[in-house]
């Protein structure tokens, strides 16, 4: 049976750690379509349309992966997108208690199944905020983002 799944997030910027969870749901979901969203609490770096632009670079190798914007509510996309299941990455305590909150309401508005995906080892705790910070301090985030991001990161921060 054919299951779409999307992944959300911020994307602010995208990391090494969100492409694994990304990569890792398409191996297993027939498409994966990645969700860019707005979190209310959060200052982003990046607009809407760079974020969107950052990760449709980062995911252009993956056949069944596409990306779209969320407006309005995170379970109303996935409605318009007749996607059965929402992907989230884990990598520590403070996560899954975030995200059991989150999929629990969504299950509530509209049935909705969220499945939490442990990071992986080697990104795994990689934070896009924790990113912003070195970058904006000087130091080099390379190693964590796709060479795109790490261009345009240099770029926001004026180097
Ligand atoms: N390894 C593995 N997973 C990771 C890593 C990593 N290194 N870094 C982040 N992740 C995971 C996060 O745990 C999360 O699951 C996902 O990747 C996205 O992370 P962020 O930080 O980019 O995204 P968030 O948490 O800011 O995204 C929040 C949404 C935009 C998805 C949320 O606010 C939302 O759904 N907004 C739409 C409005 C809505 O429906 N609100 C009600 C929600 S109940």
């Amino acid at each position: 049976l054919p299951v779409r799944a999307v992944c959300p997030g911020s994307f602010d910027p995208i990391t090494r750690g969100h492409l694994d969870i990304i990569c890792r749901a398409a191996e297993v979901f027939s498409e994966v379509v990645v969700a860019v969203g707005r979190n209310t609490t959060k200052n982003y770096m990046f607009d809407l349309d760079e974020r969107i632009d950052l990760v449709t670079d980062a995911v252009s190798e993956l056949p069944n992966v596409r990306v779209a914007a969320i407006e309005g509510l995170l379970v109303d996309f996935c409605r318009r997108q007749e996607a059965r299941v929402i992907v989230k990455g884990v990598r520590f305590g403070s996560d899954f208690d975030y995200e059991l909150q989150m999929a629990q309401l969504n299950r509530a508005l509209s049935g909705i199944e969220t499945m939490l995906l442990p990071a992986g080892r080697e990104y795994g705790t990689v934070s896009s905020s924790m990113l912003r910070e070195v970058a904006h301090n000087g130091a080099d985030i390379s190693p964590f983002v796709t060479p795109a991001v790490n261009r345009a990161v240099l770029a926001k921060v004026g180097r």
